[in-house]
């Protein structure tokens, strides 16, 4: 009904003060109009967000009492809903994620700078002990995981400071995918439940990705790893629990530290088939066969490993053939341009250190 009011307020007024044009007698009738409008769309915005308000505190009086049944400790649940607020700007961000208009050169500069590169390889050293221990454990090159360390949250310095209940409820109760959002809230309590982090420090980026490795909550129960033994995984703090918690997540999907992830390459001409599919993934002299060279134009190395050919921008891009670590790559973002700079900066770590 507001909605209809306003509507017809606004085109009256549109009608009146475009009349003012030809008819000056009008002009009087257009300021009162307009002022009306402006009054009763500011009315009805604070109505608006008062609802919102409302049924946000009934959608998570409804999560709590979901929640009691899951068998939480009460007073954990008591004190994890003692805040939860709505985010209007959470919502908004979720909206508005841009769409990739830069190329992947671009992109690369921005997400992989010298300085960047030059800090990935003085914490390689400082933590290197520990790095070592870690990739030896699991299968999983130093490297990477300092790259998507630096990738994910500029080696922990840039964490987020939502809350990440508050994010997570609010991105649930918006709805488009509400499923997703829930999941990761009673994730997100067990966590608290367990006694990983302490509600009032529990905090992300907007979408309720956490900590130095910036897991959604679902992610943290399949991954993170207590590596220090303190009964905790706490992937805030802890440089032991982050490494570990991301080599971790790449050696369960899949990873094989005797292979690396891909190689930028050439093509002398046209290739026929490419993308990340399995079904295109074809040994190394295949891609031989069909033209596609090394970046400096060398023949393709003899090792026996089947590729899949990759050209994220088009032919006239950057091409890359990438190996079966690029696909567990994308199990953690579904990013080409992601893969791609976690394995250049791995690169470029190799090539530093
Ligand atoms: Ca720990």
């Amino acid at each position: 009904m507001l909605h209809y009011l306003i509507t017809s307020f606004k085109r009256w007024q549109s009608a009146l003060c475009a009349q003012q044009v030809h008819h000056y007698s009008g002009a009087g009738l257009c300021v009162f109009v307009t002022l009306l409008t402006a009054f009763s769309v500011s009315a009805y915005a604070q109505d608006d967000n008062a609802e919102t308000e409302a049924a946000f505190a009934n959608y998570v009086s409804a999560l709590k009492s979901e929640a009691a049944t899951k068998g939480f400790d009460p007073a954990i649940v008591n004190a994890a809903f003692a805040d939860i607020r709505f985010r209007p700007t959470v919502v908004k961000s979720d909206k508005n994620q841009p769409e990739r208009k830069i190329t992947l050169d671009s992109y690369l500069a921005t997400r992989v700078p010298d300085w960047k590169v030059n800090q990935a390889v003085t914490l390689y050293r400082e933590n290197k002990t520990l790095l070592d221990n870690i990739a030896k454990d699991y299968g999983v090159q130093a490297r990477f995981i300092v790259a998507l360390w630096g990738n994910e949250s500029n080696f922990g310095k840039i964490q987020g400071n939502y809350s990440v209940l508050s994010a997570l409820a609010s991105l649930a109760f918006e709805g488009r995918r509400e499923k997703l959002f829930k999941d990761n809230f009673f994730a997100a309590l067990k966590i608290l439940n367990e006694g990983h982090a302490d509600v009032t420090a529990f905090k992300g980026s907007w979408a309720g990705a956490m900590g130095q490795t910036q897991f959604m909550p679902v992610s943290f129960l399949n991954y993170a790893v207590d590596y220090d033994g303190d009964g905790k995984k706490d992937i805030w703090q802890t440089k032991a629990d982050v490494f570990a918690s991301i080599a971790n997540y790449l050696s369960s999907e899949g990873w094989n530290d005797q292979g690396t992830w891909g190689r930028q390459v050439k093509l002398t001409r046209p290739v026929k088939i490419s993308g990340l599919s399995k079904a295109n993934m074809k040994p190394l002299s295949f891609w031989r066969d069909q033209g596609v060279t090394r970046y400096d134009g060398r023949d393709l190395p003899n090792a026996d490993v089947n590729a899949s050919l990759i050209m994220p921008d088009g032919e006239n891009g950057r091409v890359y053939l990438v190996y079966d670590n690029f696909h567990t790559l994308m199990k953690w973002n579904r990013s080409s341009y992601f893969g791609v700079s976690v394995g250049y900066l791995s690169e470029r770590i190799k090539r530093g250190y």
